[in-house]
């Protein structure tokens, strides 16, 4: 569980990353299907393509559930119960691939806020991002 500053950090710069939840969520995932083209695989449905409204909406889910779990980050286990279900009984995604999902998110934050993003705020985040991939994730097995 995240300590006391740990959640103080976290929230702090959620506060920036809110205002750009579209660009944010669109850059992590073009660095996701760019960097590790493995994970296109659950996408086949979707345009890909640099920049695509499919990118930019999905981009900006993914983004609005993130910010749903700063705001219940007390409770980020019931906050994204359903989002679980949905992953383990139908998308079925490879809990490596909120690994590298993770990953592309905490880096497209420190290109875009490379001032907040100290060695603190990174590892509040990584501890942040593991606690929503082990939820969205504990269903599967
Ligand atoms: Zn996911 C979907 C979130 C990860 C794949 N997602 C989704 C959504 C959301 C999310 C919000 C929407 C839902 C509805 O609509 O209802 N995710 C999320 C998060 C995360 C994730 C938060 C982490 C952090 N995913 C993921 C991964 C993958 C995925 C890793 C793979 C690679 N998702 C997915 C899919 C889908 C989703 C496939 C569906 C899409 C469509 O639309 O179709």
């Amino acid at each position: 569980t995240l300590t006391q500053a740990e959640k103080a950090a976290v929230v702090a710069i959620w506060g920036k990353i809110a205002a750009q939840v579209d660009a944010l969520g669109t850059e992590s995932l073009e660095r996701l299907f760019s960097s590790f083209p493995q994970t296109k695989t659950y996408f086949p449905h979707f345009d890909l393509s640099q920049g695509s409204a499919q990118l930019h909406d999905h981009g900006s889910k993914v983004l609005g559930a993130i910010g749903e779990a700063v705001k219940n980050i007390d409770n980020i286990t019931g906050a994204l119960a359903t989002l679980s279900e949905l992953h383990a009984y139908i998308l079925r995604v490879d809990p490596v691939n909120f690994k590298l999902l993770s990953h592309c998110i905490l880096c497209s934050v420190a290109a875009h806020f490379p001032s907040d993003f100290t060695p603190e705020v990174h590892a509040a985040w990584d501890k942040f991002l593991s606690k929503i991939t082990s939820v969205l994730t504990e269903k599967m097995f």
